[in-house]
């Protein structure tokens, strides 16, 4: 078999990349190791940011996007009992939108169903060969046979976990970890908010988001090292009016649906590029939640390969092979905002010393209050949470 581009992964890196090779007119196959099924039943992130809607309005994927998406003006920064709001209109212009990945993902999975695409699902010990030649191809076994893909490029948005990384000779893993976790459920509840709110306390972090006016998502800061069987309803829910408790404002509680532990990390690839083998979204970089970027992250990667690929095709290879650099250099931003974020949102119970670890806690609520209380500082913060142009 033959294709123009061999994608490996059908999370949404690798599903957006197919459309906009559509779009393109260039021909592409997906090959997927996990089931539709599981694809669909990822629960991960909630917010786009302004140009990842744009990209998808520009594709004329934004129909569900429309019906069901939340558009917010901004967020809560919590500290100390106190809310203040950051207002994202005001101060860039721009806004966000909620749309849980799990809506996105089905959503263009629907849209290629329609086009008739050419996604494998199930695809066993998928592998890209012969990238350092003009002539590469994937092999993989499929529905019990082994099968053999040519293609002009092979791209890897298989995700952390994939094999395309490792296929680049040479390529480092540069990386942080965090001393902390974050525990998310879904329940079935109107959120008591209406923009999301991060809140330092001092027993951890927490957040208040949502998937839709009846399903509310929140996060708690854990331990990375804990089991969510230590964590029942109750006590995930005292935890949660705790630490997001303001005089006058009730959190109501409803049924969880789901709950998960998710360690937090970063990572970035030293390269997203060698010879015919691109890697874009997860597959080349991973965030901690925080700054809500891995998702737009794979938005961003994926629209700027697609237009090094479309630029290929016209005869220009310029765009393709400044790829790596373009997209590393816009990783490194959205890498120190959700250090930042990170940073000044959770509690360092790693700081054994226990007045170093006051020092720290008192001087994350000096940067709070700075950032609250100067329109610069608030600005700073709305241009890179709503999103830094592709
Ligand atoms: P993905 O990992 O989504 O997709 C990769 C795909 O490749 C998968 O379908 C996988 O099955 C497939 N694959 C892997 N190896 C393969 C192989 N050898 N052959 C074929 N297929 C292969 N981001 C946020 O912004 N906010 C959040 O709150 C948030 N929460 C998260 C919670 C969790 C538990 C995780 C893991 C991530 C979270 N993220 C969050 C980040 C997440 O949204 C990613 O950024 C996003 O899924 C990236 O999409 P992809 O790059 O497509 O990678
Ligand atoms: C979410 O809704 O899942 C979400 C929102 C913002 C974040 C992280 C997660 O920063």
């Amino acid at each position: 078999m033959r294709t123009q581009v061999a994608i490996i992964g059908a999370g949404p890196a690798g599903l957006l990349l197919g459309h906009i090779l559509h779009r393109a007119g260039i021909g592409f196959e997906i090959l997927e190791q996990r089931s539709s099924e599981h694809v669909l039943g990822r629960i991960r992130a909630g917010v786009l940011e302004q140009g990842s809607v744009d990209i998808l309005r520009e594709l004329g994927l934004d129909e569900d996007l429309d019906a069901h998406g939340l558009t917010h003006h901004g967020i809560y920064l919590q500290f100390e009992g106190e809310r203040h709001h950051i207002d994202f209109p005001d101060l860039v212009d721009r806004t966000v939108t909620v749309y849980g990945q799990q809506a996105l993902v089905r959503h263009l999975l629907r849209q290629h169903e329609s086009l008739g695409s050419d996604i494998r699902f199930e695809a066993q010990d998928v592998t890209p060969h012969a990238i350092d030649t003009s002539s590469p191809y994937v092999t993989a076994r499929y529905d019990g046979e082994e099968v053999r893909i040519d293609c002009d490029v092979v791209v890897g948005t298989d995700g952390y976990h994939g094999v395309c990384r490792p296929a680049i000779p040479g390529v480092r893993a540069l990386e942080r970890s965090y001393p902390y976790a974050w525990l998310g459920i879904l329940a079935d509840v109107t959120p008591s908010t209406d923009d999301l709110i991060y809140a330092l306390h001092p027993d951890g972090f927490a957040m208040h988001s949502m998937r839709s006016l009846e399903v509310s998502r929140l996060y708690l800061q854990v331990d990375p090292d804990e089991s969510i069987d230590d964590w029942s309803d109750a006590r995930i829910w005292e935890a949660l009016q705790t630490r997001l408790g303001t005089d006058g404002w009730t959190l109501h509680e409803g049924t969880i649906t789901e709950k998960s532990i998710t360690p937090m990390r970063s990572f970035v690839a030293s390269t997203l590029q060698h010879g015919r083998l691109f890697l874009a979204g997860d597959a080349g970089h991973i965030v901690p939640p925080t700054g809500a970027k891995g998702l737009n992250s794979a938005i961003a990667d994926v629209t700027l390969l697609g237009r090094g690929l479309a630029a290929l095709y016209r005869g220009d290879e310029s765009p393709l092979s400044d790829y790596s650099r373009a997209a590393l250099a816009r990783q490194w931003k959205v890498q120190q905002f959700s250090q930042w974020m990170t940073e000044m949102l959770h509690v360092h119970r790693e700081v054994a010393d226990e007045a170093s670890r006051a020092f720290r806690y008192r001087s994350q609520v000096g940067q709070l209050q700075y950032t609250t209380g100067s329109r610069n500082a608030q600005a700073a913060l709305a241009e890179q949470y709503a999103g830094l142009p592709f």
